[in-house]
């Protein structure tokens, strides 16, 4: 912490970040670094970018309209000196252009919990024990201070519950999340299910990809642990922005991921490009580690949550693309 307020105190300009398709916990992350330099460090220039285009789901967050949304954050780096980074430890989480960001020309802070390969920052604070970037914010940064009010504790509140499913997600190793959330319901005097139904309710487009993600799922029964994957058609990669396509699929994943029958682990295949299909994979506690299959698709997160690519070849529609990913994924022997 000090080694982090140091840098911040010395900082001319700051810019505040996280991962590409920004998720809640990405969003509310970030604007709490953001809340807590405006108030701790005044004098610095400090601006808040973050990948797409704002969703209408959260305009209500605290400093929402301060986000400024862009292509690759690459594009405004070399206008600040000091980086933050929350919800993502490795640099390709928060560009398309890892090569055109040179870290050593800045000071950086990462502040995150996925267990993943890192990339070199000035100062960390990483704990992947805990299931939200929102919360060890909360934690280190606003926990028994006076910075701490109803807004921000809103928006805190709103990352947590996002990444831990409402709370579902909570494992026991990481029991002192409902420490904090009690805390930031008592200071925002918000009811969980008033937040739900402010953030997380469903919108057309959601309830657009839910039913098709719900007409396309397939059981795969013939692997250890039996599993269903759906996909988004290709036509789908232009009907909606990849922010407004990820918040469906993410709602889809709520419902559905792990929880039909025996099938207790998932994929959902949806293209990111005409080239490249994204992957996310949801497990339930004990069945299969979809962190350590998210990796062997260049990608990574959690043991229960992850996410990773594969190909899409010329001509190839996603139903076909995806019984490639099932071969892949009973060919990995993990
Ligand atoms: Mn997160």
């Amino acid at each position: 912490m000090d080694n982090i307020n140091a840098i911040l105190a010395n900082a001319k300009s700051i810019l505040v970040t996280s991962h590409l398709q920004p998720d809640p916990d990405a969003i509310c992350s970030s604007l709490g670094m953001y809340d807590y330099i405006l108030k701790s460090f005044p004098n610095a220039k400090t601006d808040i970018y973050l990948n797409g285009e704002k969703l209408q789901a959260y305009s209500t967050l605290k400093n929402y309209d301060d986000i400024k949304w862009i292509k690759d954050v690459s594009e405004v780096v070399n206008n600040y000196d000091t980086l933050v980074f929350t919800d993502g430890s490795h640099l390709s989480r928060f560009t398309n252009s890892e090569e055109s960001i040179d870290l050593s020309r800045f000071k950086t802070i990462c502040i995150d919990h996925h267990k993943n390969e890192q990339s070199n920052w000035d100062s960390v604070i990483l704990e992947s024990q805990e299931p939200s970037a929102a919360q060890i914010i909360y934690k280190y940064f606003f926990r028994g201070t006076n910075l701490i009010e109803s807004n921000i504790a809103e928006v805190l509140l709103t990352g947590i519950l996002s990444d831990t499913g409402m709370l579902r997600f909570v494992r026991p190793s990481a029991l002192s999340t409902f420490d904090y959330v009690k805390e930031l319901i008592e200071i925002s005097d918000l009811d969980l299910k008033i937040i739900e139904d402010k953030y997380f309710n469903l919108t057309e487009s959601d309830m657009d990809i839910i039913s098709v993600l719900t007409t396309n799922i397939t059981k795969v029964d013939d692997y250890k642990h039996p599993f269903i994957y759906s996909y988004l058609p290709m036509e789908y990669l232009n009907k909606y922005s990849l922010n407004l396509t990820k918040q469906g699929k993410s709602k889809f994943q709520m419902f559905f991921a792990t929880s039909i029958g025996k099938y207790k682990w998932s994929f959902i295949a949806t293209p990111n490009s005409d080239s490249v299909m994204n992957i996310s994979l949801r497990s339930s506690p004990g069945v299969e580690n979809v962190r350590l299959i998210g990796q062997q698709f260049g990608g990574g997160g959690h043991d229960l949550a992850s996410g990773g690519e594969f190909p899409i070849g010329p001509g190839q529609d996603s139903a076909q693309v995806c019984l490639k990913i099932v071969e892949k994924i009973k060919g990995l022997n993990l």
